[in-house]
Protein backbone atom coordinates (compact mmCIF):
# COMPACT_ATOMS: atom_id res chain seq x y z
CA UNK A 1 0.00 0.00 0.00
CA UNK A 2 2.51 2.53 1.09
CA UNK A 3 6.47 2.75 1.70
CA UNK A 4 6.47 5.52 3.95
CA UNK A 5 5.21 5.84 7.91
CA UNK A 6 2.79 7.96 7.28
CA UNK A 7 -0.16 7.75 4.81
CA UNK A 8 -3.28 10.59 4.57
CA UNK A 9 -6.24 9.10 2.74
CA UNK A 10 -7.51 12.32 1.10
CA UNK A 11 -10.99 12.23 -1.66
CA UNK A 12 -9.61 12.58 -5.23
CA UNK A 13 -10.85 16.46 -5.85
CA UNK A 14 -8.54 17.78 -3.04
CA UNK A 15 -11.48 20.22 -1.77
CA UNK A 16 -11.87 19.09 1.68
CA UNK A 17 -11.10 21.26 4.37
CA UNK A 18 -10.54 18.56 6.89
CA UNK A 19 -8.19 16.51 4.71
CA UNK A 20 -6.35 20.24 3.95
CA UNK A 21 -5.97 20.26 7.71
CA UNK A 22 -4.58 16.81 8.42
CA UNK A 23 -2.33 17.85 4.75
CA UNK A 24 -1.24 20.85 6.47
CA UNK A 25 -0.08 19.43 10.05
CA UNK A 26 2.25 16.52 8.12
CA UNK A 27 3.60 19.22 5.96
CA UNK A 28 4.34 21.38 8.89
CA UNK A 29 5.70 18.43 10.41
CA UNK A 30 8.25 17.70 7.46
CA UNK A 31 7.65 14.16 7.79
CA UNK A 32 7.49 12.49 4.28
CA UNK A 33 4.00 10.75 3.67
CA UNK A 34 1.73 9.17 0.95
CA UNK A 35 -1.19 10.49 -0.29
CA UNK A 36 -4.54 7.70 -1.25
CA UNK A 37 -7.13 9.59 -3.01
CA UNK A 38 -10.54 8.32 -2.25
CA UNK A 39 -13.36 9.20 -4.74
CA UNK A 40 -16.08 9.93 -2.66
CA UNK A 41 -18.09 10.11 -5.76
CA UNK A 42 -17.90 6.58 -7.05
CA UNK A 43 -18.12 5.33 -3.24
CA UNK A 44 -14.88 4.47 -2.40
CA UNK A 45 -15.33 5.41 1.31
CA UNK A 46 -17.49 3.28 1.59
CA UNK A 47 -16.18 0.14 0.27
CA UNK A 48 -15.28 -2.21 2.92
CA UNK A 49 -11.63 -1.94 2.85
CA UNK A 50 -11.96 1.39 3.10
CA UNK A 51 -14.95 0.88 6.02
CA UNK A 52 -12.51 -1.28 7.67
CA UNK A 53 -9.37 1.32 7.56
CA UNK A 54 -11.59 4.38 8.74
CA UNK A 55 -14.20 4.20 11.50
CA UNK A 56 -16.12 6.94 10.33
CA UNK A 57 -16.05 6.19 6.82
CA UNK A 58 -14.69 10.09 5.84
CA UNK A 59 -11.80 11.43 4.71
CA UNK A 60 -9.40 12.26 5.98
CA UNK A 61 -7.98 8.92 7.41
CA UNK A 62 -4.11 8.77 8.49
CA UNK A 63 -2.16 5.51 8.54
CA UNK A 64 1.04 5.21 10.62
CA UNK A 65 3.00 2.29 11.13
CA UNK A 66 -0.55 0.33 10.64
CA UNK A 67 -2.08 2.44 13.41
CA UNK A 68 -4.99 3.68 11.86
CA UNK A 69 -6.79 7.34 12.62
CA UNK A 70 -10.00 9.40 11.67
CA UNK A 71 -11.18 13.18 12.52
CA UNK A 72 -8.83 15.73 10.92
CA UNK A 73 -8.31 17.24 14.22
CA UNK A 74 -7.76 14.02 16.62
CA UNK A 75 -5.29 13.31 13.58
CA UNK A 76 -3.32 17.08 13.96
CA UNK A 77 -3.05 16.47 17.64
CA UNK A 78 -1.96 12.78 17.53
CA UNK A 79 0.82 14.53 14.86
CA UNK A 80 1.83 17.12 17.73
CA UNK A 81 2.07 14.70 20.23
CA UNK A 82 3.87 12.21 18.01
CA UNK A 83 6.10 14.79 16.78
CA UNK A 84 6.24 17.19 20.07
CA UNK A 85 7.97 20.63 19.83
CA UNK A 86 10.24 21.92 20.02
CA UNK A 87 12.10 19.29 18.16
CA UNK A 88 9.19 19.09 15.85
CA UNK A 89 7.53 22.22 14.10
CA UNK A 90 4.75 23.43 16.55
CA UNK A 91 0.85 23.04 15.35
CA UNK A 92 -0.45 24.35 18.37
CA UNK A 93 0.42 27.75 20.62
CA UNK A 94 2.94 26.88 23.53
CA UNK A 95 0.70 28.73 26.07
CA UNK A 96 -1.54 26.18 27.64
CA UNK A 97 -4.61 28.98 27.22
CA UNK A 98 -3.86 29.62 23.73
CA UNK A 99 -3.80 25.60 23.04
CA UNK A 100 -7.50 26.03 24.81
CA UNK A 101 -8.37 28.74 22.16
CA UNK A 102 -6.87 27.66 19.00
CA UNK A 103 -8.89 24.07 19.64
CA UNK A 104 -11.98 26.33 20.74
CA UNK A 105 -11.99 27.88 17.33
CA UNK A 106 -11.55 24.43 15.50
CA UNK A 107 -14.18 22.68 17.12
CA UNK A 108 -16.36 25.66 16.57
CA UNK A 109 -15.18 25.71 12.51
CA UNK A 110 -16.15 21.90 12.48
CA UNK A 111 -19.16 22.04 13.67
CA UNK A 112 -21.05 25.73 12.77
CA UNK A 113 -21.90 27.25 10.12
CA UNK A 114 -23.58 24.65 7.98
CA UNK A 115 -25.78 27.71 6.34
CA UNK A 116 -22.48 29.18 4.72
CA UNK A 117 -20.84 25.94 3.90
CA UNK A 118 -23.71 24.74 1.81
CA UNK A 119 -24.07 27.74 -0.33
CA UNK A 120 -19.71 28.33 -0.11
CA UNK A 121 -19.31 24.97 -0.69
CA UNK A 122 -15.70 23.79 -1.14
CA UNK A 123 -16.47 22.95 -5.03
CA UNK A 124 -17.38 26.56 -5.46
CA UNK A 125 -14.14 27.51 -3.68
CA UNK A 126 -11.89 25.55 -6.13
CA UNK A 127 -13.72 24.90 -8.99
CA UNK A 128 -15.26 28.59 -9.46
CA UNK A 129 -18.84 28.59 -10.25
CA UNK A 130 -21.56 30.97 -10.48
CA UNK A 131 -23.04 32.00 -7.01
CA UNK A 132 -25.96 33.12 -6.05
CA UNK A 133 -26.22 35.58 -3.39
CA UNK A 134 -26.04 34.23 0.51
CA UNK A 135 -29.95 33.74 1.60
CA UNK A 136 -30.47 34.71 4.61
CA UNK A 137 -29.50 31.89 7.21
CA UNK A 138 -25.99 31.25 5.60
CA UNK A 139 -25.52 35.78 5.39
CA UNK A 140 -26.23 35.02 9.14
CA UNK A 141 -23.12 32.89 9.29
CA UNK A 142 -21.38 34.72 7.30
CA UNK A 143 -21.69 37.30 9.95
CA UNK A 144 -20.81 35.32 12.69
CA UNK A 145 -17.40 33.97 10.98
CA UNK A 146 -16.76 37.87 10.38
CA UNK A 147 -17.34 38.62 13.76
CA UNK A 148 -15.29 35.37 15.10
CA UNK A 149 -12.54 36.46 12.85
CA UNK A 150 -12.72 40.22 13.74
CA UNK A 151 -12.59 38.99 17.69
CA UNK A 152 -9.79 36.84 17.18
CA UNK A 153 -6.93 38.25 14.62
CA UNK A 154 -4.35 40.29 15.83
CA UNK A 155 -4.23 44.38 15.10
CA UNK A 156 -1.36 43.30 12.94
CA UNK A 157 -3.06 41.09 10.83
CA UNK A 158 -0.60 38.28 11.87
CA UNK A 159 -1.25 34.70 13.26
CA UNK A 160 -4.23 34.11 16.18
CA UNK A 161 -1.79 33.42 18.75
CA UNK A 162 1.71 35.16 17.96
CA UNK A 163 3.50 32.23 16.14
CA UNK A 164 1.66 30.46 13.46
CA UNK A 165 -0.70 27.26 14.34
CA UNK A 166 -2.83 25.01 12.18
CA UNK A 167 -6.02 26.85 13.89
CA UNK A 168 -4.94 29.95 11.84
CA UNK A 169 -5.20 27.22 8.46
CA UNK A 170 -8.51 26.50 9.19
CA UNK A 171 -9.30 30.26 9.98
CA UNK A 172 -8.04 31.09 6.67
CA UNK A 173 -9.91 28.29 5.02
CA UNK A 174 -13.51 28.87 6.41
CA UNK A 175 -12.74 32.74 5.61
CA UNK A 176 -12.29 31.82 1.87
CA UNK A 177 -15.37 30.89 1.75
CA UNK A 178 -16.26 34.36 1.12
CA UNK A 179 -13.26 35.97 -0.05
CA UNK A 180 -13.19 33.41 -3.30
CA UNK A 181 -16.85 33.88 -3.46
CA UNK A 182 -16.76 37.35 -3.74
CA UNK A 183 -18.37 37.66 -0.89
CA UNK A 184 -18.24 41.40 1.33
CA UNK A 185 -15.29 40.90 4.16
CA UNK A 186 -13.40 43.24 6.34
CA UNK A 187 -10.02 44.50 4.55
CA UNK A 188 -8.13 43.82 7.38
CA UNK A 189 -9.36 40.15 7.81
CA UNK A 190 -9.15 39.50 4.07
CA UNK A 191 -5.07 40.48 4.71
CA UNK A 192 -5.32 37.82 6.97
CA UNK A 193 -6.41 35.23 5.22
CA UNK A 194 -4.19 35.93 1.99
CA UNK A 195 -1.14 35.85 4.01
CA UNK A 196 -2.20 32.32 5.37
CA UNK A 197 -2.88 31.52 2.11
CA UNK A 198 0.55 32.05 1.08
CA UNK A 199 1.51 29.87 3.75
CA UNK A 200 3.61 27.36 1.90
CA UNK A 201 1.99 23.91 3.84
CA UNK A 202 -1.55 25.77 2.80
CA UNK A 203 -0.69 26.39 -0.88
CA UNK A 204 0.41 23.06 -1.41
CA UNK A 205 -2.93 21.46 -0.93
CA UNK A 206 -4.65 24.95 -2.33
CA UNK A 207 -2.52 24.70 -5.40
CA UNK A 208 -2.73 20.80 -6.02
CA UNK A 209 -3.54 19.83 -9.39
CA UNK A 210 -7.39 18.74 -9.28
CA UNK A 211 -8.89 16.80 -12.06
CA UNK A 212 -11.55 18.74 -14.30
CA UNK A 213 -14.98 18.25 -12.84
CA UNK A 214 -17.55 16.50 -15.20
CA UNK A 215 -19.26 18.20 -17.57
CA UNK A 216 -22.83 18.28 -15.93
CA UNK A 217 -21.28 19.25 -12.52
CA UNK A 218 -20.23 18.18 -9.71
CA UNK A 219 -23.55 15.98 -8.57
CA UNK A 220 -23.80 14.71 -11.82
CA UNK A 221 -21.43 11.56 -11.10
CA UNK A 222 -23.95 8.86 -11.02
CA UNK A 223 -25.14 6.19 -8.61
CA UNK A 224 -23.87 7.85 -5.35
CA UNK A 225 -25.94 9.79 -2.97
CA UNK A 226 -25.08 13.36 -2.80
CA UNK A 227 -22.38 14.09 -0.16
CA UNK A 228 -22.97 16.35 2.80
CA UNK A 229 -21.28 19.63 1.38
CA UNK A 230 -17.79 20.20 3.10
N1 LIG B 1 -15.39 15.67 11.43
C1 LIG B 1 -14.71 15.04 10.32
C2 LIG B 1 -15.42 15.42 9.04
C3 LIG B 1 -14.89 14.61 7.85
C4 LIG B 1 -15.81 14.74 6.63
O1 LIG B 1 -16.97 15.15 6.73
N2 LIG B 1 -15.25 14.39 5.47
C5 LIG B 1 -16.06 14.41 4.26
C6 LIG B 1 -15.26 14.98 3.11
S1 LIG B 1 -14.99 16.70 3.31
C7 LIG B 1 -16.44 12.99 3.89
O2 LIG B 1 -15.66 12.07 4.07
N3 LIG B 1 -17.65 12.83 3.37
C8 LIG B 1 -18.18 11.55 2.95
C9 LIG B 1 -19.35 11.13 3.79
O3 LIG B 1 -19.64 11.76 4.81
O4 LIG B 1 -19.98 10.14 3.41
C10 LIG B 1 -13.23 15.48 10.31
O5 LIG B 1 -12.95 16.56 10.87
O6 LIG B 1 -12.38 14.74 9.81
Amino acid sequence: MTERAFCLYGESLWISPYVFSSFVALEEKGVPFDVVEVSLFEGGHLEPAYRELSLTARVPALVHDGFRLSESSAIDEYLEELLPPPEHPRLLPVSLQHRARARQLMAFLRSDLDHLRAERSTVTMFYRSKLDPLGKAAARDADKLVRVAEAVVPRDNGPLFGDWSIADADLAFMLHRLILGGDPVPARIVAYASEQWQRPSVSAYVNHERPALVPDGYWAYSGTPRPKPA
